[in-house]
């Protein structure tokens, strides 16, 4: 930035003046010629004729005159350096042109020229000399060292934070744990908390937090906050209610519960009959009917023509779609309207061999004569198996009976005997 002239007219009026003392006076430039190309004498400043003291005009240089008219006329300020007209004498501020001396002639050298900085470090030009700021890893006044990474290899344990340092590293522990690498578990000081009235715990490292819910404060959310039904936690609609120490829900139907957070289970009272089924709903119950029974609370019993059962013996009974009447579906062995008929399972005469026949349930019994068996009587038994003839004797299978055909020599019914000689 341009001082302001001003200012810098009174900072440097002092300076001119030592200048002055050092120099021609005004009397002396006047009588001071000076040729084309040649300097004017220190301290002249020729109007029209010479520029500077340095510089005589390229036209024409006779008597320097005129001592007195403004210097900066002559543009003696090079590099774009601001002139200033101070008495007798000019002054050249030079900042911000990179050039110094009193006409800004002379090139300030930039201390950063050639960048020293090694390594992407940033270099900054300093009154003496420059300085480096090293990028990450490097070190030295050029940035030129590498910096070991002494936390390769991850030695932190359990997720701690590894910090680099020039010879060693340092971990940075999570919370729970402690350590030189963070290899000790802190005991969790949440185990044994006091924190109430639903607050949370947070563990620190030495110790823990309760993180109140809302309504409370104090360490252990101990205080109940009045007029904490701004910031209440009450649900499913209820009505938040001011107290002295803390503030209560008012329910709706259906809901229970500080919070009315809780369902009202309305089976618990047993509301249905009849071995109904009840179904908890929101502020309601539902039964669920068996057969026969009606109404909200299956209390009803529903009459039909099958109410009175007139199915007999087992049987079924249904009541077809928009009847007045019922069917009956009879067990095996049963027919008839009601299924109450025995059914006759003689009556096709089953049994053979004058077996005698006995009904059951879907079913019948033979009763056979002697000489038959099997379930219909129609095996003849045969009397000859095993043979009860004698010496050889042929039997003859009858019905209960055998007979037996005596070989020569032998008689009797089983041919046991001999025949005698007489
Ligand atoms: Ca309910
Ligand atoms: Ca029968
Ligand atoms: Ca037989």
């Amino acid at each position: 930035m341009r001082r302001d002239a001003a200012t810098l007219l009174a900072s440097v009026v002092a300076v001119v003046m030592v200048i002055s003392a050092g120099v021609a006076d005004a009397q002396s430039c006047k009588q001071t010629t000076c040729g084309k190309a040649e300097p004017a004498p220190d301290g002249c400043f020729c109007d029209n004729f010479c520029k500077t003291s340095f510089d005589c005009c390229e036209d024409i240089c006779e008597v320097c005159e005129d001592v007195c008219r403004p210097a900066c006329n002559n543009k003696p300020c090079q590099n774009g350096g601001a002139c200033y007209n101070i008495q007798h004498e000019f002054l050249c501020d030079c900042e911000g042109t990179g050039h110094e001396g009193k006409f800004c002639h002379k090139r300030i050298v930039d201390p950063c020229e050639g960048h020293p900085c090694e390594n992407g470090g940033e270099c900054a030009a300093g009154t003496s000399g420059y300085a480096c700021k090293c990028a990450e890893g490097f070190t030295g006044n050029n940035c030129e060292i590498r910096i070991e990474d002494t936390c390769l290899g991850e030695p932190c344990l359990n997720g701690a934070t590894c910090l680099s340092g020039t010879a060693t590293f340092v971990c940075q522990c999570d919370d729970a744990f402690t350590g030189t690498l963070c290899e000790s578990l802190i005991a969790d000081p949440c185990q044994n908390h006091q924190c109430v009235n639903g607050a949370t715990c947070f563990r620190g490292t030495i110790d823990y937090t309760c993180e109140c819910a809302p309504g409370f404060t104090g360490i252990f959310c101990e205080i109940s906050i009045p007029g904490s039904c701004i910031n209440n936690q009450c649900q499913n609609g209820a009505t938040c209610i001011e107290g002295t120490t803390n503030y209560a829900c008012r329910c709706p139907p259906g809901w229970k519960g500080f919070f009315c957070n809780d369902d009202i289970d309305e089976c618990e009272g047993e509301p249905c009959f009849n071995n109904a089924e009840c179904l908890n709903q929101f502020d309601s119950f539902h039964c669920r009917c068996i057969t026969g029974f009606t109404g909200r609370r299956c209390e009803t019993e529903i009459i039909t023509p099958c109410s009175h059962a007139p199915c007999q013996n087992g049987a079924t009974c249904e009541v077809p779609n928009r009847s007045t009447n019922y069917i009956c579906h009879c067990a095996p062995g049963y027919t008839g309207t009601d299924c109450d008929i025995d059914i006759d399972d003689c009556a096709t005469a089953p049994c053979l061999n004058d077996g005698v026949c006995i009904d059951h349930v879907a079913g019948y019994e033979c009763d056979c004569v002697p000489g038959f068996t099997g379930p219909d009587c129609e095996i003849n038994i045969n009397e000859c198996d095993p043979n009860p003839c004698d010496n050889d004797a042929l039997c003859d299978d009858g019905i209960a009976s055998f007979s037996c055909n005596c070989l020569p020599g032998f008689t009797g019914a089983r041919c046991a005997d001999r025949y005698r000689r007489v």
